[in-house]
């Protein structure tokens, strides 16, 4: 087979290639390790920034997320009692999308599906050759069989288990990592949200978030000791924990369920360098990760979309190169400043086995100082909307 882009990876970051791509007659195929139903099965993340946002209305996939999806424009912060609300609209005119990734992907799937895209699931021993050469070219199995596509480029949207930075040689990738010693214990349940607003919250038996979907549809998470299974937790446990995380006037308002899905996200931040090998580019997940605190990976992912697309829409229409040649740097400039950001709302959130009593003073000083100062207040909201791309 012949193509022009392969793209490995059906995720949310190879979905919106694939269709952006699309839009402009730039063929592409999907390789996917997965089951079309395995994928839209996984519960991520909740919070779109506008980038992603104008990019899926520029995919054409962004009528059911305008009617379905909820603007916000503020979240709360809690420690111990005290609760305050960054009001984002005020702070930087700008707003945030809550609307699932199981619902952006969903949507994705649909619009590749009815325009024909080439989407290939379940592939196996996906293995990439020549990228640094003029022969690009992919191979995997499908049912069995041995199967080749030979492309202009390579584009690696497989999340950080994936084969594609693998691909890049040791000399020439550098990798920093930073692993946190804790999880995120998540469930979706059936009930209303306990407030029309997300809440971030610090409290002395560690964080916890109250985010949602729909009106009847809530999403919560508890920081969890690594060595935890989802098992170990009951549903009522579950919600006695977080009772005791989040603001008492919450908790005595919480409506409590059943758990449709229960699962345990380990933290990390990582940062691979270069996204770019030859003609192989990383995107999203395969390149880096956040901890979830900041709602930064999916819309990290965007980004990158962003400047691929328009580094390879740039080389296909004009025949320049320069796009793809600043790939890397562009799109790692945007990817370590959402890093930080990353690293920074978890570190002042979250309990730490080794915290001291004077780090945990540090905590409540920059939550303080972030309650009462603007300036504090409008950097922690034009980095939580979405700095410009
Ligand atoms: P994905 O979603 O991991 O997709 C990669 C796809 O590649 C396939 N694959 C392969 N295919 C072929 N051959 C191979 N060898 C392959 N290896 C892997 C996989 O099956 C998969 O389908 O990466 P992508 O597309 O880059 O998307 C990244 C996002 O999924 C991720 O950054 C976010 O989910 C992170 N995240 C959040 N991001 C936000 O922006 N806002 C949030 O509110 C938010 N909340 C979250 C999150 C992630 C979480 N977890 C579970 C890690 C909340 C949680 C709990
Ligand atoms: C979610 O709704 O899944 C979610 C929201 C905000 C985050 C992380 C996850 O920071």
């Amino acid at each position: 087979m012949k193509t022009k882009v392969a793209i490995i990876g059906g995720g949310p970051s190879g979905m919106l290639l694939s269709q952006l791509l699309h839009t402009r007659g730039i063929d592409s195929i999907v390789l996917e390790r997965k089951t079309k139903d395995y994928v839209l099965g996984r519960i991520r993340a909740g919070v779109l920034e506008q980038g992603l946002v104008k990019l899926m209305e520029e995919a054409g996939c962004a009528d059911r997320m305008h009617a379905e999806g909820f603007t916000h424009d503020g979240a709360l912060i809690s420690y111990g009692d005290e609760m305050f609300r960054l009001d984002f609209s005020e702070l930087t005119g700008n707003f945030v999308m809550v609307y699932g990734q199981t619902e952006v992907t969903r949507d994705l799937y649909e619009a590749r599906e009815k325009t024909g895209g080439a989407i290939e699931f379940e592939v196996n021993d996906v293995a990439i050759h020549d990228a640094n050469g003029a022969a690009p070219h992919v191979t995997y199995t499908t049912q069995g069989k041995k199967r080749r596509i030979d492309c202009d480029f390579i584009a690696g949207c497989d999340g950080f288990h994936g084969v594609s930075r693998q691909a890049i040689p040791l000399e020439v990738r550098r990798e920093y990592e930073k692993v946190y010693p804790f999880g995120w214990l998540g469930i979706l349940s059936e009930t209303p949200p306990v407030n029309n607003e997300l809440i971030y919250a610090n409290s002395e038996r560690g964080f916890a978030l109250c985010s949602m979907r729909n009106e009847n549809l809530s999403r919560y998470y508890i920081q969890c000791s690594l060595s935890d299974s989802p098992d170990d937790w009951t549903d009522a446990a579950f919600w006695e924990e977080l009772k005791r995380r989040i603001p008492k006037a919450q908790a005595d308002t919480l409506v409590t369920g059943p758990a449709i899905e229960k699962s345990i996200a380990p933290l990390r931040s990582f940062v691979t360098e270069p996204m770019r090998w030859g003609r192989l580019f990383l995107c999203g997940d395969a390149a880096h990760i956040v901890p979830p605190t900041g709602a930064k990976g999916l819309n990290t992912a965007a980004s990158d979309v962003h400047y691929l697309y328009n580094a390879l829409r740039d080389c296909y229409e004009n025949g320049s190169e320069a796009g793809i040649d600043s790939y890397s740097e562009k799109a790692l400039k945007r990817v370590w400043k959402a890093e930080r950001f990353s690293w920074w709302f978890s570190s002042m959130m979250h309990r730490f086995p080794d915290q001291s009593e004077f780090d945990l003073k540090m905590q409540i000083a920059d939550l303080e100082f972030l309650r009462s100062n603007k300036a504090a207040q409008q950097a922690m909201a034009e980095n939580y909307v979405g700095l410009p791309y």
